[in-house]
């Protein structure tokens, strides 16, 4: 028989992927989580019966959560991942050699947990054993309320604004994270499909710029998300992702990445008009 796994995209559009079978399906405190085995995307977690990730299109995401901000801040060495528990962005964190310490904070352990067993190609520096890793299973909002002035990028790798992340997409969150970073830091947050999720976009960036002075959206083609037409947001204290960019650097990054390079970290901030209108100040 034939198992076919469809998330919806909107009432009436969804993705359907075809699975061989389900590896793990459990509930925990916060969610529903599956991993599923696909025929054509590798292994895929879910939360809620939302994608979020594969193993054939995560490198996509995780380059894109992590190199923009990476390669604008002169010297990140202190960098905190609010959610993010399969463990792709801190991988991609750990090949910037600046970087002393990375910090976890998820508040899901389930996920770091079955991402360790199950997508190894991600989980590959949560397992305990990086020094430069550290791990708190946490509320990202309790754990950032007792850190002030402490870190240069902090990167908000969450779901939707449904269910365990609603809190992160608020103004009284920014004003946290604004807290958190240092005098010149920068927060990275993804920010849903410019196609599908423009009310979303909306407040999401009205509250980004009550308390932020620059912020910027930037664009990637994430082939399972809604529409595959994905954003982050770039929101900085200081440094600007074009004018500060340090492109030497960047081109000079000793580590593959395949979908980040020095060109398209230019060309993801130039945003199609729709796209652009969203975000109106
Ligand atoms: N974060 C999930 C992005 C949201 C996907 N939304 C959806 N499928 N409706 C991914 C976490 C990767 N570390």
């Amino acid at each position: 028989m034939d198992l076919w796994y469809t998330e919806k995209h909107s009432n009436n559009v969804g993705i359907t992927i075809k699975a061989a079978k389900t590896l793990f399906s459990g509930k925990s405190k916060f969610q529903q989580l599956d991993i599923i085995e696909t025929l054509e995307f590798g292994r895929m977690m879910l939360l809620d019966g939302l994608v979020m990730v594969t193993e054939r299109d995560e490198f996509i995401y995780h380059d894109m959560i992590v190199h923009p901000a990476l390669f604008t801040h002169p010297n990140p060495k202190k960098v905190l991942v609010i959610g993010g528990g399969d463990g792709g962005t801190i991988r991609e964190i750990m090949k910037h050699p600046q970087v002393e310490l990375a910090v976890l904070c998820e508040i899901d352990g389930l996920v770091i947990e079955k991402s360790i067993e199950f997508l190894p190609s991600m989980a590959s520096e949560i397992d305990g054993n990086n020094p430069r890793v550290k791990l708190h299973v946490d509320d990202g909002i309790a754990y950032i309320r007792d850190h002030q002035n402490e870190f240069d990028i902090i990167l908000v790798d969450s779901t939707d604004p449904i269910g365990p992340a609603v809190g992160l997409f608020e103004e009284n969150f920014y004003r946290l994270v604004f807290s958190a970073l240092k005098a010149d830091g920068i927060m990275i947050a993804q920010s849903e499909s410019p196609f599908y999720h423009a009310e979303i976009q909306k407040s999401m960036y009205q509250n980004l710029r009550a308390v932020f002075p620059l912020v910027k959206m930037y664009q990637a083609f994430i082939p399972t998300y809604p529409s595959g037409f994905w954003s982050f947001a770039f929101a900085s204290k200081k440094y600007h992702p074009i004018t500060d960019f340090d492109h030497d650097r960047a081109a000079g990054r000793n580590f593959h990445s395949r979908y980040y390079n020095e060109d398209l970290h230019l060309g993801a901030f130039m945003l199609p008009t729709f796209a652009r209108e969203n975000i109106a100040e």
